[in-house]
C-alpha cells in the first residue's frame, strides 16, 4: 500500500478509512527528523494534514517524491500552496462543505455578544438572580447594519443566516461580488457605517492585520468585531488595547494570532466570547470534512487528480 504521513489530529473514523488504502504514518510520532526522512521520507507521496498544522518548509522540502497535500479544512494559509505547485504537488481542500457550520458559528457569537449571553449565564449559575434581582437589559440584535469583510462560500452563507434579524448588510473584499448586498471599498468606512463587522476571509500575508486600529476605532464603541477567519486578519494587540479602554465595545472570537496561546489581557476581558477554534468542529461536520479530505486522497491514487485542488494547483 503506498505510504501516508498524518499531520494533526483525525478522527477514528477517518483513520478506519485511510487504514484500508495507506500505510499510515504519524507526525506526532517521528522522534529523529533527520534519520526518518533518510529512512522513510522518499516512500511519502501523500500527506493529510489540517490548516492549523499545515505542512512545516523544512518536511516539505525533504520529501522528494511527495505528490499530493490534502487539506482537513478550507483554509490552507499554513501550507505553502506556490511552492507546492511549483513542485507539482497538488494541494487539496474541503471547501463549501463546512460553510453552514461556521456561518452557524459566527452567528452564535455574535448573539452571545449582543444578549450578553454568558454574563446572563453567570448571574444565574452564581446565584445572584435571587439575591441582586433581574439581570441587566442587553442590546437586540434585530435590524442592525452588519459588514462582512470577505463574501466568498462563508460570507455570503453567513449573510444568508442573519436574514431572520432583518439586517442591512455591507460588504468588503478586494472585488465586488454579484450579491444582493451593498460593497464597501473602504474597510475603515464599511467599520463606521455597521454596528457588527464580520472577518471571514482567508489568512496569510494579504490579509494580515487587515483589521486594525483605526478599523476597530472606526467601529466604534458600541461596536461588536466577531472573527470566524484566521487571528492574524486583526491586529490582536490592537483589538485588546481597544475593548480594555472601551473604544470597542465587543468582540466575539473564534480565532487569535498565537493559537492556542490567547494572552491573559484577552482572556480577563468581561466583553469578549472566546472559543477554541471550532467554527467547525461538530461531528456531523467534521465527518463530511474528513470524508472530502480522503476523496480527493484515493481520487489521486486513481486518477493521479484531486477533487477540489486550491485555487494555486487548478
Ligand atoms: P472564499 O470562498 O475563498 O472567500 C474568501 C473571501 O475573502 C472572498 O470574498 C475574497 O474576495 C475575500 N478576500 C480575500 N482576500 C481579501 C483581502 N485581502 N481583502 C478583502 N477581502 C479579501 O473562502 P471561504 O470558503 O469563505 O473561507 C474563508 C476563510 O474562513 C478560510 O480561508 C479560513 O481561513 C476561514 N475559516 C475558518 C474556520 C474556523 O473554524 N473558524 C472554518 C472554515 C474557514 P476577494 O478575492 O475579491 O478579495
Ligand atoms: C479547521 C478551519 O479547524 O477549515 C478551516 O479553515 O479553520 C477549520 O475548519 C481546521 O482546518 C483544522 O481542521
Amino acid at each position: 500500500m503506498p505510504d501516508l504521513l498524518i499531520i494533526g489530529d483525525v478522527t477514528p473514523p477517518m483513520l478506519e478509512r485511510l487504514g484500508s488504502a495507506f500505510t499510515i504514518h504519524r507526525y506526532s510520532e517521528i522522534s529523529n527528523m533527520e534519520g526518518w526522512l533518510k529512512e522513510i521520507g522518499p516512500q511519502i507521496g501523500h500527506i493529510l494534514t489540517n490548516g492549523h498544522d499545515g505542512v512545516p518548509p523544512d518536511l516539505m522540502a525533504g520529501l522528494e517524491n511527495l505528490k499530493m497535500i490534502s487539506c482537513y479544512g478550507v483554509g490552507y494559509d499554513a501550507i505553502d500552496a506556490a511552492e507546492a505547485a511549483r513542485r507539482g504537488i497538488i494541494v487539496t481542500h474541503t471547501p463549501n462543505v463546512l460553510n453552514a457550520e461556521v456561518a452557524s458559528t459566527a452567528v452564535l457569537l455574535l448573539l452571545a455578544c449582543y444578549r450578553e449571553l454568558l454574563r446572563d449565564e453567570a448571574y444565574v449559575r452564581s446565584g445572584d438572580w435571587a439575591k441582586k434581582g433581574n439581570a441587566a437589559l442587553t442590546r437586540s440584535l434585530d435590524n442592525q447594519t452588519i459588514g462582512i469583510l470577505g463574501m466568498g462560500r462563508i460570507g455570503q452563507e453567513i449573510a444568508r443566516k442573519l436574514e431572520p434579524w432583518s439586517p442591512t448588510i455591507l460588504y468588503h473584499t478586494r472585488s465586488p461580488k454579484d450579491v444582493p448586498y451593498q460593497y464597501v471599498g473602504s474597510l475603515e468606512e464599511m467599520a463606521a457605517d455597521c454596528d457588527a463587522l464580520i472577518c471571514i476571509t482567508p489568512g496569510g500575508d494579504a490579509t494580515r492585520h487587515l483589521v486594525n486600529a483605526k478599523v476597530l476605532s472606526a467601529l466604534g464603541s458600541k461596536g461588536t468585531l466577531v472573527n470566524v477567519s484566521r487571528g492574524s486578519v486583526v491586529d490582536e494587540a490592537a483589538l485588546i488595547d481597544a475593548l480594555e479602554s472601551g473604544s470597542l465595545g465587543w468582540a466575539g472570537l473564534d480565532v487569535f494570532e498565537e493559537e492556542p496561546e490567547v494572552p491573559e489581557r484577552l482572556r480577563a476581558l468581561p466583553n469578549v466570547v472566546l472559543l477554541p477554534h471550532v467554527g467547525s468542529a461538530t461531528v456531523e461536520t467534521r465527518a463530511a470534512m474528513g470524508n472530502l479530505s480522503i476523496d480527493n486522497l484515493l481520487e489521486h491514487l486513481k486518477s493521479g487528480q484531486g477533487l477540489t485542488p486550491v485555487p494555486e494547483c487548478q
